[in-house]
Parts: C-alpha cells; structure tokens; sequence
C-alpha cells in the first residue's frame, strides 16, 4: 500500500512554506505542477515547474474561476491505479497520476471576518479547491492530499524517511481534508444564510472544525474538545491564550458567560463569573473600580472565579484583579504593564480577543438534546427607558430607571429563574438558577444582606436598590420578597395571570415598577 509520488499538483492562494516543500519534492525527484500564481513563485525558487494549463490545454479562464476543473486534472487524482479500465482510460487519453496534492483554498473566511464585501466573498468562495481536495480525498488509496502545513510535515518527514506514503497517513491526510471542505461550506453556507435572511438557524448547515481537545470535560471521568463553528465573531472561541494552565471545559464555558455579560455595558465593566452565573458585575470610573464594585457583590462566591472587562487592561487593573485566586481573565486587550504583573500568576488563564462581542450582533446559540441539538438565535434584545411601560402610580427616578435597566441586563445572563438587585451599577445580591422566584428572590436577598455587613453597613446592599425578575412574577410572593430585601424599584417582563395582584402589592409598599413586555429566560 506504500506509494511512491511522481508528480505533486500545489495550489496556494497563501505561498508560505511552499519554498522548502516545493524544494524538498524536487530533490526526491518529483514533478511539480501548479496553478498560474503558484508555478510562477515556484519558478521564481529556481525549481522546474509545470503549468496546469500545459496539462489541460485550456488556459485559466474567467478570472481563474476555471483553471484546474479538468479530467485531465481530476482524472490523474481519481483514477484508480490498478483497475484495468481505469487505467486504460488513463493511457488513452494521456491522464498522468497525480500522488500528492497540497491546496488552501481561496481565503473566504478571513476576507469575511475582514469585513469584505458580499462581491469579494463570493469571489473568495474556491470551486476549483475543495473539488481537488474532494477527489484526492476520496482516492485515498493512491493519493496523499495537504490541506495545512502539519499535513504537509507529516507527507515530507514520510518521503525523507522512505520516498513513500503509507496508506494509514494518507487515510488520516483524507480525513483531514474531509473536515477542512466541509468546514469551509458550513462557513459559505452560514455566512450566505445571513445575507439572505437575520440569523435563520434553520437555513444553515451547522458544523464545527476542533480547536482543542480539552484534558476532560465538565468532569475528570468525561471526556472534553472544544469546537470552533463558521460564525466568525469576537469571543472566547477565537481568543488568544496568552499565559496560565490548559483551559478547560468549564474555563471556556464561564469565560463566555462572562464575556457576553460584560459586552453589554458602554461604561468600564467588570463581570465575575461562577459556575456560568455572575456573581458580581459593575461598572466604574475605570476597569480598577469595576472590578472592587464587582467583587463587593460576593466576594466569597468570586474566589477562583473567571473575570471579564470590556476594555484592554492596564497595570494597575492587572494588580486589582490579582489580588485574589482567578481560575481565567479575558479581555480586549492587555497592555506591556498588565502582561508583566499577569506573568507572576504562572497559573491564572489570560484569554485577549481582537475586539468585544457585539451584544446585539446575529449569532447563534447551542444546546444538545439527546441524539441531537437544539439552535436558537442570540438574545439579541436591547432595553432603553423609552420601552419601559410604568405600571405603578409611584414614577420610577432617573436613577431607578438607571437601575432597573442595569438590573435587567444582568438577569438576562443569570440562569433562570433570576432575580437581580442593583444599584448605582452595581449588582447588590443575586439569586440564580432556583426552580421558583421566590427563592432566587431570597438567595439574592441573602447576599445582599451579606454583602453589606461585609462593607461594613447597617444595612442590606440591596437598600434603595432596583430589583429585575427575568420573566414574570407569577405571584405578588416574590415581589413581597424584594420589596422586604430593600428594593424600591422593579423591572419585570409583565404579561402574569395576576399582574393586577402584584401591582397592588407594588402601589402598597409605594414602590414603582416596570413592565418590559420582553422575556430573557436562560436556563
Ligand atoms: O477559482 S477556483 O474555484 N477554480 C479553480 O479551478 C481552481 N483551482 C485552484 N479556484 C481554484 N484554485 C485555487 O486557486 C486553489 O484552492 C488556491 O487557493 C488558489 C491558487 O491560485 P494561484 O496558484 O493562481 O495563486
């Protein structure tokens, strides 16, 4: 099953590493053919080259939209060597076997995430590519194709050893290339989809490429990998690892929540996750700020905890943040001075994206089901006082409205049911992920509580506070709760069976309250 190559056919929209590869197959005497950019770098190398064009006998065509769309070129990848009537077809119309391939495809998904225009994505989309990679993949039993440089070190470190390649690495290269085409239609099909229609799941073909395989999953005894889909959007899967241990499962999965918390807020904003629930958020003057109003909130819950801000950090957040056991950072950006104090915590997880997530981009969102997923577009909503539908006869004050809106924003990244104080931005107690209201009511009524003995207060942190319920209260019970906590504001979705009840309940305690008309369940 070993195969000797004679002639390698290279196609590179990106030219690096084509020198010693390119180099490396003439010196073992293989003949190399490329397409016009491609064969002219390789000449420019000093080594002989042939033309595709010379093989065909067509020149490249429409913008080199046609170029190795051939037989003579699928042909000499599909043809199996040892049919007889494969290879009498071969011989009679002069195919030549092509062993090795090595082709990156036009660079679609960079030009999307660049921002390209739609005309310069579809003319990025590669036909002529996947078509080769396709037909080398499949005839595996005679062809070796490269689809990335480590496909390409592993094919040249099997022709220095022996000047073969076995059929078990070019089964691994087929499964590779396999991965690589079909990863890159999902990218077309999802990035097509959006320009047709906002976000429809149901148009797409969902798929993921690995990014990582992770030392476990949520467990030590599960096992973990970390999947990058087509969506190309800042956020944790394309961050940058910059220092610390091996993110795992749970890393990624609260570095996300925190993430996609923190982009919500313009002001400088820290989030501090656990288990996938923030346990503190703020805003603040600067990041610095941000961080000591977050960790007020619950500094016993924040401990090991992954942190996010939504601006780049300087040295002085870098001490701030420090300052207790973090599992994960991630951030904007991280200048020289903040890298340096982060240096000193070998094991803290720093993660730096290109830029924020947009909050109130498209997108999409996962959860699996047994023998399957379940996909929903992003919470994409947004909240400003003008949606706000007062219900109460007491009129909230500009601050409350500051407030309720802070509140609410937060409770649409609690796990449900949540309920949030807050005040001055800054949540004061939260209560997440409990099976009725009322006791997320008291769960966040008991850390305010906690929170403000902590600072060292008479009082509870919820005092004078905003209170957001993420769906409705069914009852006036866990109104009467909030309202017993401190709070002097409410924002909640409305739309119960007993809102007449509960703004009752509401006007008794002189409390004001909102109505949002808009859900944000997460469970
Ligand atoms: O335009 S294509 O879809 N049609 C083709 O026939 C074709 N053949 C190779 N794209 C095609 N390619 C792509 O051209 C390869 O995937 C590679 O990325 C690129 C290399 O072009 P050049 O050698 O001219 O720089």
């Amino acid at each position: 099953d070993a195969v000797r190559p004679v002639r390698a056919l290279i196609s590179l929209s990106d030219k690096a590493g084509l020198e010693d590869a390119a180099r490396t197959l003439h010196d073992l005497g293989v003949e190399l053919v490329s397409t016009g950019g491609t064969r002219a770098a390789i000449a420019g190398f000093g080594l002989p080259v042939k033309d595709v064009a010379d093989l065909t006998g067509f020149p490249e065509m429409m913008d080199g939209r046609v170029k190795t769309l051939h037989p003579v070129v699928h042909g000499g990848l599909l043809g199996v060597r040892d049919a007889a009537d494969h290879a009498k077809a071969m011989s009679d119309h002069g195919i030549g076997a092509i062993d090795i391939v090595w082709i990156d495809l036009y660079p679609f998904e960079s030009t999307v995430a660049a921002g390209g225009t739609f005309e310069a994505a579809v003319e990025n989309i590669d036909i002529g590519g996947p078509a080769m990679i396709r037909s080398g993949s499949k005839n595996h039993g005679y062809v070796a194709v490269c689809v990335d440089a480590a496909s390409v070190a592993e094919v040249m470190a099997a022709l220095k050893a022996d000047g073969t390649t076995s059929l078990a690495l070019r089964k691994r290269l087929a499964a590779r290339a396999f991965a690589r085409t079909a990863a890159y239609d999902a990218a077309v099909s999802g990035w097509f989809a959006d320009q047709v229609e906002d976000a429809a799941p149901a148009r797409k073909s969902i798929s993921g490429a690995l990014a990582q395989t992770l030392r476990y999953g949520e467990n030590p005894h599960q096992t973990g990998a970390f999947y990058r889909t087509a969506e190309v959007r800042p956020g944790v899967a394309r961050a940058e690892q910059v220092q610390g241990k091996e993110l795992g499962y749970n890393n990624i999965a609260d570095a996300d929540a925190a993430y996609e918390l923190v982009a919500e807020f313009e002001a400088p904003a820290c989030v501090i996750v656990k288990h996938a629930n923030p346990c503190g958020v703020a805003v603040g003057a600067d990041l610095s700020e941000a961080y000591a109003r977050a960790l007020e909130c619950d500094s016993v819950s924040a401990f090991g905890g992954v942190i996010a801000v939504n601006r780049p950090l300087n040295g002085a957040d870098a001490r701030a943040i420090t300052d207790i056991f973090t599992e994960v950072v991630i951030a904007p950006g991280a200048d020289e001075d903040a890298r340096a104090v982060f240096a000193a915590k070998k094991n803290l997880r720093l993660l730096i994206t290109d830029g924020l997530p947009d909050a109130h981009g498209p997108g999409e969102v996962f959860r699996s089901v047994a023998g399957g997923f379940l996909v929903q577009g992003r919470d994409r909503s947004r909240l400003t006082a003008a949606d706000l539908r007062i219900v109460t006869r007491r009129q909230p004050t500009p601050t409350e409205i500051a407030d309720m809106l802070f509140a609410f924003t937060v409770a649409k990244h609690v796990k449900s049911n949540a309920i949030v104080y807050a005040k001055d931005g800054q949540t004061a107690g939260i209560g997440a992920g409990q099976m009725n209201r009322r006791d997320s009511a008291r769960i966040a009524a008991i850390r305010a509580r906690e929170a403000g003995e902590a600072k060292g207060l008479a009082h509870s942190l919820a005092e004078g506070s905003a209170c957001a319920s993420e769906a409705f209260f069914p009852f006036a019970d866990g109104l009467l709760e909030a309202i017993g906590a401190g709070a002097t504001a409410v924002i909640q979705p409305g739309g119960s069976m007993r809102d007449a009840e509960v703004i009752a309940a509401a006007d008794e305690a002189g409390i004001a309250m909102a109505f949002t008309g808009v859900r944000v369940f997460r469970h």
